[in-house]
């Protein structure tokens, strides 16, 4: 029997979501794409998902598009790989950075190429420190993908942009947590534990404040300082009208622990 490509699991809020091809380092092929696709899509459409963990199944996070898929040797002519984004990557990427709720990315082990920047277009990325993110593109002739270029360049700045996409260097986790490429390195044997821990605090969290947080933090990039004064009050007024600031201000005040409905 073929294993499903993604393992989806919803528990207290959290929509886990598991690459599922260990045997390809979790490489994508088009029924891994539809199912991760689908699985963002559910985020979006249903209220009892309040944050997402994405992670990969046995020794990697996942190692990019799966080139047995587009070996050009079986192939007529030139592979239109343009084609190939437009059509299974671009519409996900968009989806997770749209979905107004946390995404945690667990990267457990090696994560290359599209895989890498997979990982990178979650809004928490926490990785073991045996796991190493590689801009694999250059070594088969290829150019940064799946939001590469634009996050890479904002994380960590154009010199290490750069210095990443055209050697090609395994970045150890250690190293991309102090570059700020990532959230945080962690022992092997913590990341699980700590990425569920992420995810179900969030999941407990006040969503659409969390919501909102995330889109005023992506916004900001490309606003000038005057209009995202302008975003933030807009969201601030949305997020005061909600009942979890009722909640949060009233434990405050109360002095006990807020108890958020994600409403
Ligand atoms: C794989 C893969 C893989 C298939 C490991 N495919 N089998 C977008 C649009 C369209 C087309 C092209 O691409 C893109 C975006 C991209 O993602 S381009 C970049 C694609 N990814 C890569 O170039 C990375 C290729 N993989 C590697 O360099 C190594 O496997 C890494 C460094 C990730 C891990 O190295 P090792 O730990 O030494 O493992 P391994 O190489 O022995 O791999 C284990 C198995 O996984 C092996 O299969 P086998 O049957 O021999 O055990 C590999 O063939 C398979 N595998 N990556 N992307």
């Amino acid at each position: 029997m073929t294993e499903h490509p993604l393992i989806t699991e919803l528990s207290d809020g959290v929509l886990t979501l598991t690459l599922n091809r260990p045997d390809k380092l979790n490489s994508f092929n088009e029924a891994m794409h539809m199912a991760l696709r689908a699985g963002i899509e559910r985020a979006h459409e249903e209220s009892a998902v309040r944050a997402v963990l994405i992670t990969g199944a046995g020794r990697a996070f996942c190692a990019g598009q799966d080139l047995g898929d587009r070996d050009p040797r079986k192939m007529d002519g030139p592979p239109d790989l343009g084609h190939t984004l437009e059509t299974f990557y671009n519409p996900t990427l968009r989806l997770i950075r749209s979905l107004e709720k946390p995404v945690i990315a667990a990267v457990n082990g090696v994560a290359a190429g599209a895989g890498a920047n997979v990982a990178l277009a979650c809004d928490i990325v926490l990785a073991a420190r045996s796991a190493r993110f590689i801009q694999a593109f250059s070594k088969i002739g290829l150019t940064p993908d799946a939001g590469g270029s634009w996050s890479l360049s904002r994380l960590v700045g154009e010199a290490r942009a750069k210095g990443l996409a055209l050697t090609a260097e395994p970045l150890p986790a250690d190293r991309a947590a102090d570059w700020g490429l990532i959230w945080k390195a962690l022992d092997d044997d913590d990341l699980m534990p700590e990425a569920r821990a992420f995810a179900a605090k969030f999941a407990a969290g006040p969503t659409r404040g969390l919501g909102l947080t995330k889109m005023s933090i992506q916004s900001a990039a490309t606003q000038s300082f005057s209009d995202q004064l302008d975003i933030e009050a807009g969201f601030q007024r949305e997020a005061g009208r909600t009942a979890d600031y009722a909640e949060g201000v009233s434990a405050f005040l109360d002095k006990r622990n807020p108890e958020f409905r994600g409403q």
